[in-house]
């Protein structure tokens, strides 16, 4: 990947709908700051003021409508450039200064997720991605693991959660199934950084296998 500067110290953890990267984050923090350093944990689409600001506007559901009443439809293009606009703000804003400062940033997804869910699950243009993240991202993670887990198994998860479906959960089994294979052919492409975890296990022992690969990236890049 050229023009891309890869930071060892940034992390971002990727996976489709219910596969647990909230619950993996936490013991990632957890370990990192019972080894005494700073870590700024953060998520996609969000992380800043505005960047969550847009991060409503591209999660509430109104079955892809407008929920304040007009019929003017979000449209796929709309949805992965709100998507890079509120990840430029993220990263200017929050993610290169603290690692400036030699803190660790652990990132709920990030530019993968571009690749699998708008490029993968509706269908747009990889190059398109590609050309973003060079032009306008600049950055990725040194380190991201991909936390793998059947279509179904993940959504019944998150339905268990209770809440409402936002509107990109509301879609059909067939888009979730390419959002995994786009991942799974990401992982495949660039093994050294992306590390795929079988996340259909136990919590905690998806979160000891997430804490043993980041303790020796860790010891490889002190
Ligand atoms: N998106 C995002 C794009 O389309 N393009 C982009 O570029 C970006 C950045 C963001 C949405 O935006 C899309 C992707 C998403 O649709 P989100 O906030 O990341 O949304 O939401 P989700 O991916 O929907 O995250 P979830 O909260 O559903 O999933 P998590 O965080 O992976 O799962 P988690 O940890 O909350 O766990 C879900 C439930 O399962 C349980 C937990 O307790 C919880 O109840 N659980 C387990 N149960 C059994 N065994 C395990 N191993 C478990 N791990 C967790």
């Amino acid at each position: 990947m050229t023009g891309l500067k890869a930071y060892p110290r940034f992390v971002s953890i990727e996976g489709g709908e219910g596969a647990g990267k909230t619950t993996v984050l936490n013991a990632l923090r957890a370990a990192l700051k019972a080894g005494g350093y700073d870590v700024v944990s953060t998520r996609e689409p969000g992380g800043t003021p505005l960047a969550e600001q847009i991060r409503l506007l591209l999660l509430r559901n109104g079955g892809g409508r407008d929920p304040e009443g007009s019929d003017e439809l979000l449209l796929p293009d709309t949805e992965l450039l709100l998507m890079f606009a509120a990840r430029v703000q993220h990263v200017r804003h929050t993610i290169v200064p603290a690692l400036e400062r030699g803190s660790w940033v652990i990132s709920d997804r990030f530019t993968d997720s571009s690749y699998a869910y708008q490029g993968g699950g509706r269908a747009l243009s990889q190059a398109l991605i590609a050309e973003l993240e060079q032009r306008v991202v600049r950055v990725r993670p040194g380190l991201t693991l991909l936390l793998d887990i059947g279509v179904d198994q993940g959504r019944l998860r998150a339905r268990n959660r209770g809440a409402e479906p936002d509107r990109i959960e509301s879609e059909a089994d067939g888009f979730f199934e390419r959002v995994r294979a786009t991942f799974l052919q990401r992982a495949a492409a660039e093994p050294g950084r992306i590390k795929v975890i079988d996340a259909s296990r136990a919590a905690d022992v998806v979160a000891a296998d997430a804490v043993a690969i980041l303790a020796s990236w860790r010891d490889a890049n002190p």
